[in-house]
């Protein structure tokens, strides 16, 4: 059974540096998702905080941030069918040596804390997610 899913994808700021997201977008739409909001900013830092609360306690939660904030990225919400999963296993393993082929962090990630893209990882998260970086909601 699939189930249609919003996810929350966000372009980090060194995707955005290097001008892959175009490139990024396009893979997310040759998946069959469609786009239903996109804000392009530097994360506040209380945005950054409350994003990555749960990795708070963790010894890269302070560089985490500080690279978080330290420039422009492209929030985004996408739809699709499983749009969660999807996501997922197009972005590739947290660490870029672990991604599998074809992923956007195994051609794009050279580094495992700079590594271009985040996803939602479940439903709860992406619920989440989405409220924080699309306060107004989003169309549907
Ligand atoms: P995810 O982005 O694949 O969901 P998480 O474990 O949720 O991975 O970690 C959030 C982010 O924190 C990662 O995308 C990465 O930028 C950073 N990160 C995770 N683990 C490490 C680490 O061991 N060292 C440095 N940065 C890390
Ligand atoms: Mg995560």
């Amino acid at each position: 059974m699939t189930e249609t899913q919003t996810t929350f994808i966000m372009v980090k700021p060194d995707g955005v540096e290097r001008d892959l997201a175009d490139e990024i977008i396009g893979r997310f739409e040759g998946i069959g998702l469609r786009m239903l909001g996109r804000r392009d900013l530097t994360p506040p830092l209380e945005l950054a905080q409350a994003h990555y609360a749960v990795h708070k306690e963790r010894p890269f939660y302070p560089n985490l941030i500080d690279f978080i904030t330290s420039g422009p990225v492209v929030a985004m919400a996408w739809q699709g069918e499983d749009a969660i999963a999807a996501s997922r296993k197009l972005i590739g393993a947290t660490n870029w040596e672990d991604a599998e082929p074809g992923t956007i962090r195994a051609d794009y990630a050279r580094s495992i804390d700079h590594n271009v893209i985040h996803g939602s990882d479940g439903e709860d998260t992406a619920a989440f997610e989405l409220g924080l970086w699309f306060p107004d909601g989003l169309e549907d």
